[in-house]
């Protein structure tokens, strides 16, 4: 595997030299400044990339170029976004870069209902819990409908939390779940959120998943003439959240896509810590039967706890068969001659790093933890192979 951390530009606390030194040999990050669906400019991924070399280090793996939801909702600016798509596509081509990740989850990126849950050891670990985001969506947001969403003793058990909860405690939870995380391109406030999900009501996952298919056969073919492998992200959490559909959650759901869109350059970044939450995704036979069209790894692991909640465990612990999976990557490298880029997605904040401003999820020393780790995983692996 070729070892990576995302680094989220120069605004990022956590400094190049830095990952270098946390043994990393290239970072995967995104022009974070430029606003969504507009087109990334070759200069501008030059200069990213020539500060990115001068610290040692390569940047092949963009983080995402998000899909602009003009492009999701099939709106009347479908065609002008996906021009600038493949545009963005031709100038990181023209500057080295070879995988491009993706999403395509409605208005949120990656979700969570705590971003400080303390472990027993005293790091902080991202959880989420399902009635706590039952408790949000039935009585801060007051979406139309909520309940149905919800089995009755979530809806129970959310009723219960929100009398327990100040208004300090409601608007914490507010911020942490629509916000935005690191990395997702939006955050929200809650009425421009509830505006935002009504551009979804006649939205299934049906159409969802055309609108899916129509983006990659648009774009794929420029993507095939360019030598790029567009990766897309599943689902976090791989499941509908806010009555908004989800459409990469499963192996079967990929799988579709790949047949739907045969092209080369229609890949996936396995995510391991987003799959892993459902006990269904065998994620080690994952690597070895969509293993031709995984372009790049993030590999974590979650804990599953009752009640639809989880937390992000260590990396090596938790749900995920962790060693299983490094094996079964080890495999398809050797079988197919190439080093996939991976990166640890996400860490626990720990040792200083709790003392210190940190992008959730993504400060150095649990990342680097993860890391070192999961590199020592693959060495004792293709040292027992042979
Ligand atoms: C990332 C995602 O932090 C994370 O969980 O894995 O934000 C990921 O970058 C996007 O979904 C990819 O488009
Ligand atoms: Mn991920």
């Amino acid at each position: 595997m070729t070892q990576t951390m995302r680094w989220f530009g120069p605004n990022d606390p956590v400094q190049l030299r830095a990952i270098r030194q946390a043994g990393a040999t290239e970072v995967v990050t995104a022009l974070h400044e430029v606003p969504n669906g507009a087109v990334w400019e070759r200069d501008a991924i030059a200069a990213r990339k020539a500060m990115v070399r001068a610290a040692g280090l390569d940047w092949r793996v963009v983080e995402s170029l998000p899909v602009d939801e003009g492009i999701k909702t099939r709106s009347p600016e479908w065609d002008r976004l996906i021009a600038q798509y493949c545009q963005s596509l031709t100038n990181l081509a023209a500057c080295g870069i070879d995988v491009v990740t993706y999403n395509f989850m409605p208005l949120l990126d990656w979700t969570r209902t705590d971003l400080g849950w303390e472990l027993p050891d005293g790091a902080r670990a991202l959880r989420f819990e399902l009635v706590a985001l039952a408790a949000y969506d039935l009585f801060i947001l007051q979406r139309p409908g909520a309940a149905e969403s919800y089995d009755a003793a979530t809806c129970a058990a959310a009723e219960q939390r929100y009398a327990t909860m100040d208004e300090a405690a409601r608007r914490e939870l507010e911020r942490t779940i629509i916000a935005g995380l690191p990395g997702s391109e939006e955050g929200f406030t809650s009425p421009a959120f509830l505006r935002a999900i009504e551009t979804y009501a006649d939205i299934d996952a049906a159409t969802l998943r055309d609108h899916h298919v129509a983006f990659l056969a648009a774009v794929c073919p420029t993507a095939d003439a360019l030598g790029i492998r567009l990766v897309v992200h599943p689902d976090d959490p791989p499941f509908p959240i806010f009555g908004l559909p989800r459409v990469v959650s499963t192996e079967a759901d990929i799988a579709n896509l790949f047949a739907r869109v045969p092209n080369r350059s229609n890949g996936l970044c396995l995510c391991t810590g987003s799959l892993g939450v459902r006990a269904d995704n065998d994620l080690p036979g994952m690597v070895d039967r969509l293993g031709d069209r995984i372009g790049f790894l993030h590999l974590r692991s979650v804990q599953r706890e009752p009640d639809g909640a989880f937390h992000e465990a260590e990396h090596l612990g938790g749900d995920a068969a962790m060693a299983a999976i490094v094996a079964a990557v080890h495999r398809l490298s050797v079988r197919e001659h190439r080093s996939i880029p991976m990166r640890p997605d996400h860490g626990h904040q720990m040792l200083d790093d709790l003392a210190r401003i940190t992008n959730p999820g993504y400060s150095l020393l649990g990342r680097m933890r993860g890391l070192a780790e999961l590199r020592g995983l693959e060495r004792g692996l293709a040292y027992a192979a042979g």
